[in-house]
């Protein structure tokens, strides 16, 4: 039996299977486990996504100077090493950023007006989400170029780290990625792929995700770039990363879907992709062996899945 998935935009509201395991309330080792304000105020701005319907308007959130000066000091950090360590395509994308969306330090930019900047560049559009969803929940929104994105900050004590995601993660990491043409169709594609797929197949379509959109490097001339938003939001990961100490393997979804990954530190080994257009066909290449009585094509036009 195909497990349900949605065939219209709008039905992405009933795609919010939360995975609390990582978050303040859950997790003793959150660094604001034992900060009753702080997660006082993260459940505040998750009950706005949790309200959240298609088609609303964004919510925007009037950050306090506390939660601004935590924005300040990662975004100072990692924009001191992108220029070194980030790829081409990310590089261009925050820079169209910071001259026509308001990135800077100063001030935490609001998911309406990226969502407006990202849909004129690539078509994506973002959702608020609560908090970490199910795989299949996040993969099956990107089928619709639609990106879920937590809207809550990591707490101030731990700046260069969050074990969840948080805006950090999703507008530093994630969002100059997806302002990328080719990227934004190699992270649909991921999520075409993930539609009405067993959950082992999930599984290793997440895995993929991982190590690709999260964790990915890539050539370029000549030498080894970071796209992944995990690395290019996490200051320390980033640093080693792209230092001679992990271990390198060449990308390739066979052997990449069933590598045991690391959700609680540093990545022992990371994939390289020769570029994005050549992980975009392989990744192709690997979802047409994924089982399926059936094939799917997005229709932009109706913001519909059209099974055929
Ligand atoms: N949920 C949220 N809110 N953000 C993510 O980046 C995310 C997620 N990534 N759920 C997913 C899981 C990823 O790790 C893969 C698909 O499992
Ligand atoms: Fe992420």
């Amino acid at each position: 039996k195909v497990p349900w998935f949605p065939r219209q935009i709008k039905d992405l509201d009933r795609c919010n299977m939360l995975i609390t395991k990582f978050d303040p309330d859950m997790d003793q080792d959150h660094p604001g486990y034992s900060d009753p304000e702080y997660r006082k105020r993260r459940a505040f701005i998750s009950e706005l996504a949790f309200r959240y319907k298609q088609g609303d308007q964004l919510p925007t959130v009037e950050y306090t100077p506390e939660e601004v000066s935590t924005w300040k000091e990662v975004y100072l950090q990692l924009r001191s090493i992108y220029p070194s360590l980030a790829c081409r395509q990310f590089m261009d994308g925050l820079q169209q950023l910071e001259k026509e969306c308001g990135y800077g330090d100063d001030c935490i930019p609001q998911l309406r007006e990226v969502s407006a900047f990202l849909k004129e560049r690539t078509g994506f559009q973002l959702r608020p989400v609560a908090g970490l969803l199910s795989a299949r929940d996040f993969l099956t929104s990107l089928a619709f170029r639609v990106f879920q994105c937590t809207q809550y900050i990591r707490h101030p004590s731990a700046p260069m780290h969050s074990p969840e995601p948080d805006c950090c993660h999703e507008l530093l990491g994630h969002i100059p990625m997806l302002a990328d043409k080719e990227f934004a169709q190699f992270s649909q594609e991921i999520g075409l792929a993930s539609l009405g797929a067993s959950d082992e197949d999930i599984e290793k379509l997440s895995t993929l995700y991982w190590f690709t959109v999260e964790f990915g490097l890539c050539k370029q001339n000549g030498s080894v770039k970071a796209y992944g938003a995990g690395l290019l939001s996490s200051y320390g990961e980033l640093v080693y990363a792209l230092s001679n100490e992990p271990e390198y393997k060449p990308f390739d979804p066979e052997e990449t879907a069933v590598q045991p990954y690391q959700d609680q530190t540093y990545q022992p080994v990371y994939f390289v992709s020769e570029s994005f257009e050549d992980a975009k066909a392989k990744l192709r290449r690997y979802s047409a062996t994924i089982k399926r009585p059936f094939a799917v094509r997005y229709d932009p036009f109706t913001c519909s899945m059209e099974v055929l």
